[in-house]
């Protein structure tokens, strides 16, 4: 058996790990089926191997269960003067025969490669005293070795080809499993047969087709078979979480609110667009600054609403519409084992709880103000007061420019004496509405950065009570 990889903390401590030879004549594709198992790639140039490869992958391969397997490949080149070194069969655990469909002198090989296998099979032990490792014979009859038929595609047109000349005038759909056969097929069926294969399949390494992939896993799946599956090498099975009550609550570890992604997320009307390019370039970029204000605004109304009403869950006694002010009283007195602390954080505010007991867990109202106060409120209100005056000054720039598309656009219907009253109403008055708007946006900007100030100055005067 393969030794597994200690390095990589993330596996499972008991991996099944195999170690599996790929052989076969030059050519056969033993490379390719091993680049297309690996990293679902395939070249069509032929570059012999010179040096035997080694290449190692986990995988969850369902064999039956859901089992994550380490397997290495050893890819021993076909060259017949290559020296087919003893390392390389040192507990092996099964290998892979691979003949090129379309070359029958490949087939005729197969058993002489699995000759080769079992020959030089080994596999290290301690030894009794337990002092060094001991290299001993492995007995061949039970060892598997699976016959792969690579470059089935090739074979598989052959094989429509021949049917289609046969059927000409007939244009039935898809020809039945009887009439696929080839020759080649035949041969790799009975060389399986005669020689005591595990068994054998015809795959593509050039086709995606799964072909490979499914001989890979059924290989796996017998040699688990074989050998039983110990009960270590099933997939080990997730730790249980700890029952939700007793779970540790990170105060820091919230992932706050992402804002780039609500402001993709949301459902705005956009700004009209007229239909004339250098008016729309225009438009669309007010547009972005537009949609930014609304956003903002909205998300900074609907979060600390969210706070307001998980604070009245906390304590029903502060009433239907609670000043912020009280929100945070409530907060710091409902905290147990800690001090709730209101401190400066990029220009908005932090709640900071500060443990004082070694018991401190929190109620499940507590926890979910806590975390819209944390995850969605102060976040959007930093980003409020950091991105909110350059709002403010591009939405003036854009209105100046939108006030500019209205007289341009007026004084080139002049010049041209167009005659379509209708049109040039229209789109008039579409530039009048996006001027409006984003007059509206820039105050409504502007609103929000004094709110949000507003709450910064209510929330610190709860610390000097
Ligand atoms: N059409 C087709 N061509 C294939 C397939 N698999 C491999 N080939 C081509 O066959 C040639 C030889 O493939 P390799 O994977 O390099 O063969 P190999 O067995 O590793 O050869 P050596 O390293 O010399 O032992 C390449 O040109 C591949 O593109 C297949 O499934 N279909
Ligand atoms: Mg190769």
């Amino acid at each position: 058996m393969g030794s597994a990889s200690s390095k990589e903390p993330s596996l499972p401590p008991d991996l099944p790990c195999l170690k599996i030879a790929l052989v076969g004549n030059p050519g056969v594709g033993k490379t390719s089926v091993m680049l297309r198992y690996l990293r679902n790639q395939f070249s069509q140039m032929y570059i012999p191997t010179k040096k035997v490869a080694i290449e190692n992958v986990v995988r969850k391969l369902n064999v039956p269960a859901h089992t994550v397997v380490s397997l290495t490949f050893w890819d021993i080149p076909g060259r017949e003067d290559m020296d087919l070194h003893k390392s390389y069969f040192r507990n092996l655990d099964a290998a892979i025969v691979i003949v090129d469909m379309t070359d029958p002198a490949s087939i005729d090989m197969a058993n002489v490669w699995k000759q080769t296998v079992l020959n030089k099979l080994t596999k290290t032990q301690l030894s009794e005293d337990k002092k060094e490792m001991k290299e001993t014979p492995v007995d061949p009859i039970n060892f598997p070795v699976l016959l792969l038929g690579n470059k089935y595609d090739i074979i598989e047109e052959e094989m429509y080809r021949n049917i289609a000349s046969r059927k000409v005038s007939v244009s039935t759909a898809f020809p039945n499993d009887d009439e696929l056969t080839h020759e080649a097929i035949t041969q790799l069926e009975n060389v399986a047969d005669a020689h005591n294969f595990i068994g054998c399949v015809t795959v593509s390494a050039r086709l995606q087709d799964s072909s490979v992939a499914m001989a890979i896993q059924s290989l796996v799946r017998s040699i688990f078979e074989k050998q039983g599956i110990p009960r270590k090498w099933k997939a080990v099975p997730p730790k249980p979480k700890p029952p939700k009550k007793d779970r540790p609550f990170h105060y820091d570890k919230l992932e706050k609110i992402d804002i780039e992604k609500v402001l993709n997320a949301y459902q705005y009307a956009k700004l009209e667009t007229t239909e004339i390019e250098k008016y729309d370039l225009v438009i669309e970029k007010a547009d972005s600054f537009v949609k930014k204000s609304v956003v903002l605004r909205h998300y900074y109304t609907v979060s600390l609403a969210r706070f307001k009403h998980a604070c009245q869950k906390i304590d029903s006694a502060l009433g239907d519409n609670p000043s912020l002010e009280d929100c945070i009283v409530v907060m710091k007195q409902n905290v147990k084992g800690a001090n709730v602390k209101m401190t400066d954080d990029e220009g908005f505010c932090k709640m900071e709880v500060i443990f004082i007991g070694e018991e401190s867990k929190q109620s499940k109202q507590w926890k979910e103000s806590y975390r819209i106060f944390h995850n969605e409120f102060a976040p959007v209100a930093k980003t409020i007061q950091k991105d909110g005056p350059d709002a403010c000054i591009a939405l003036e720039k854009q209105e100046i420019g939108m006030q500019r598309m209205l007289q341009d656009y007026v004084g080139s219907v002049d010049e041209t004496k167009m005659s379509n009253n209708e049109l040039n109403a229209a789109i008039s008055g579409k530039i009048v509405r996006n001027t409006a708007k984003v007059q509206h946006a820039r105050d409504e900007m502007q609103e929000t950065i004094n709110d949000v100030e507003d709450a910064a100055r209510k929330i610190f005067s709860v610390e000097q009570w």
